[in-house]
């Protein structure tokens, strides 16, 4: 099965969002994403995969995102995916498998899950009974160091800390392996935008 990346800002207490949409606005942060997800070799893109409701989070003047191939999953066949941009493709999935299968044709490079929780959770917990477990292999989580964003109304689980064996099962990459792997110069150390401190990390899974 195709490895999987999740990308995520993320306060210490793992909130992510609020009221449909993110508790913050750090263009730079967002600049941050939108490179790495785009950065493919010549001739070839990347895949962002995301749910309904992330799809929906999205500002309707950048959706689908540009320069990538975007997967949405609805449990509704019927969804209407309305596009801003008819030269960039944008499918719709039923489920997660499905998407993967799409976003594994030769031209593309990554595949990203985006968001939301539910993904999020499917990719870093699959059930194991699952025929064809979608499972993500790396993390790279912009860690929103101050404020904590009490407003938050969603959270991801808990990655980074010791599992229920007590061992842990993810390790932070050095900040060099991190450029390493997304091909340039990500800023190192605390980053500070708009009295919001954080900084990007990588996870690997052990
Ligand atoms: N991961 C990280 N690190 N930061 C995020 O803000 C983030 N957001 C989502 C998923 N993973 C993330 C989901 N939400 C856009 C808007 C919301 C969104 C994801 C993307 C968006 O408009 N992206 C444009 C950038 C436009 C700009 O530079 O302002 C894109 O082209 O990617």
């Amino acid at each position: 099965m195709s490895r999987l990346t999740i990308i995520v800002a993320a306060t210490k207490s793992n909130g992510i969002g609020q009221h449909g949409g993110l508790p913050w606005r750090l263009s730079k942060e967002m600049a941050y994403f939108a490179r790495v997800t785009s950065t493919a070799p010549e001739g070839r893109r990347n895949a962002v995969i995301m749910g309904r409701k992330t799809w929906e989070s999205i500002p309707a003047n950048f959706r689908p995102l540009s320069k990538r191939l975007n997967v949405v999953i609805s449990h509704n066949e019927d969804y209407e995916l309305t596009s801003s941009n008819p030269s960039t493709p944008v499918h719709l999935c039923s489920n997660l498998t499905l998407a993967v299968e799409l976003a594994s044709q030769a031209d593309i490079h990554r595949r990203f899950i985006i968001g939301g929780v539910s993904l999020i959770s499917e990719t870093l917990n699959p059930i194991s009974s699952s025929p064809t477990p979608c499972i993500a292999d790396r993390v790279l989580l912009t860690r929103i160091l101050a404020p904590d964003f009490p407003q938050c109304d969603v959270f991801i689980p808990d990655f980074s800390g010791a599992s229920e064996e007590g061992e842990t099962e993810w390790k932070q990459a050095t900040h060099d392996e991190l450029v390493q792997w997304t091909g340039f110069d990500v800023p190192a150390g605390v980053q500070e935008e708009k009295g919001v401190s954080y900084e990007f990390q990588m996870w690997l899974r052990q």
